[in-house]
């Protein structure tokens, strides 16, 4: 794999400014952002004011703190605009999320939001090695998601020639990317296994491909699955996060000559990690739950808000900002089977140290008697493994989750191409026991 690390004055100054520097510009700003929220949406003001708290009481960065939470319930509380803290007619854009869990949330920007979300997305793509002239094959879906347009803005700040193909058609995605000689993907891991079964598909050997890195997120995935694509494609895997609440893609990313972990663009976003339960601050290091309040937004400013993603923040190493460490999974998707706490991202792990077995999966709850049950689906990587093969691969996954993440499942490996391909976002569980 090719040395694909920025130059050191390639970056922005903040990015390796010092800590108290930092800090100094993250207190002015939360500051502004605080009184604005306050001044402009009145779903704030009555929540500060129902915390016996002011703007004005924030004197240091830990009293945030003593600021009410903001949960997606809010969001849709106020459905669609009442949110938003500026005139309607300042609003540029709006994304909005699919609302197939209930009702849509929506989110806006003005110019100026947009400017800023297309600077910490180019930030992005050159943390993860790439630089201007690259060419860039953007598959995240376009549209109300933040993937596909959130990427687009960045990528044309950063100055690469942008391939805006979205997500779908896989034969043409492999296609494109060898013919336009693609130099960068950006995708989700899950689709990204699509698009390789595609590569060997149509006869290409994927290590060839024109790729150097992929910039993966929109969903949980693991340094395992990092090490699979990176082998597959012989390029960099590294990770991007973010969330429309928040922004959109370009809240954090890894640095491509590290990969250990993701640096916040703290001048915008400013983490916390909380108690998932009791809603009490955490230290840096300890493992809880994302809150994040942003710093420069103007349409749509968020103030604590609680993501659902656990993780735990860690000291800068390639930046000064602060880095979070892959994200485990969101608490809503964490699995509570016969009281073991398990996280799709668990069997993912177990999934990919077999050969055997390809890394597509999916997760099957269902009730058998009184008890929850997990059936695990996946695939075997030979089509023509037999019966009794695909079975001893089975028992095998089986017997590792068993001794890893200590629960009993059942796992069914059936022919390839059985198992539920990803476009997008995976649906890594499918509930079907019975709604009580
Ligand atoms: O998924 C924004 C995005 C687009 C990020 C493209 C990265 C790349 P939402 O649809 O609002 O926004 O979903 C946000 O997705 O709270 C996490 O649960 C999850 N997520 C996003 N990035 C990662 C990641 C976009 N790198 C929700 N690792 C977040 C794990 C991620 N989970």
């Amino acid at each position: 794999m090719q040395d694909l690390t920025p130059s050191r004055d390639s970056l922005d100054p903040i990015e390796i400014a010092s800590r108290d520097e930092i800090s100094a510009l993250q207190l002015s700003r939360m500051k502004t952002s605080l009184h604005h929220a306050y001044d402009n949406v009145p779903h704030y003001q009555a929540a500060f004011e129902g915390a016996d708290v002011h703007p004005d009481d924030l004197k240091s960065l830990s009293d945030l703190a003593r600021f009410p939470f903001t949960v997606k319930q809010d969001l849709r509380d106020n459905y669609p605009f009442g949110m938003f803290a500026v005139p309607r007619t300042e609003i540029a854009r709006v994304h909005a999320s699919s609302g197939t869990t209930g009702q849509p949330t929506v989110v806006g920007y003005t110019k100026s939001d947009l400017e800023i979300w297309a600077n910490v997305v180019a930030r992005s793509l050159r943390a993860s090695g790439l630089k201007a002239g690259d060419v860039l094959h953007n598959a995240y879906g376009y549209g109300l998601f933040t993937g596909g347009l959130g990427i687009h803005a960045g990528a044309e700040k950063l100055g690469l020639m942008q391939v805006p193909v979205s997500g779908g058609m896989t034969q043409r995605q492999v296609r494109l990317i060898e013919d336009f000689r693609a130099d960068g993907i950006t995708v989700t891991p899950s689709y990204m296994l699509s698009i390789l079964d595609e590569y060997r598909a149509q006869g290409f050997d994927p290590r060839q491909s024109p790729l150097k890195v992929g910039v993966f997120g929109a969903e949980p995935w693991t340094n395992a699955m990092r090490a699979e694509v990176e082998d597959a494609f012989d390029m960099h895997a590294v990770d991007i996060y973010g969330l429309s609440e928040v922004i959109g893609p370009g809240v954090a990313n890894e640095c491509v000559e590290t990969k250990d972990g993701l640096h916040i663009w703290e001048d915008h976003f400013y983490p916390e990690i909380v108690d998932p339960t009791t809603g009490e601050p955490l230290e840096d290091c300890e493992f809880g739950e994302l809150v994040f309040t942003s710093l420069t937004k103007e349409a749509f400013p968020i103030i604590r808000y609680r993501t659902r993603d656990l993780t735990r923040l860690l000291p800068g190493t390639a930046r000064s900002m602060r880095r979070m460490e892959k994200v485990t999974g969101r608490s809503d998707d964490m699995i509570i089977l016969r009281g073991v706490n398990v996280f799709p991202t668990q069997i993912e792990e177990q999934l990919l140290t077999i050969d055997t077995l390809a890394p597509h999966f999916q997760i099957e709850l269902i009730r058998k008697g009184r008890m929850d049950h997990m059936i695990i689906h996946v695939e075997p990587t030979l089509a023509a493994a037999s019966e009794i093969e695909r079975q001893a691969s089975a028992k095998q996954l089986g017997a590792r989750i068993k001794s890893t993440v200590g629960i009993s499942t059942e796992v069914r490996a059936s022919e390839p191409g059985k198992v539920a391909r990803s476009q997008g976002k995976a649906v890594r569980v499918v509930d079907n026991r019975p709604k009580s």
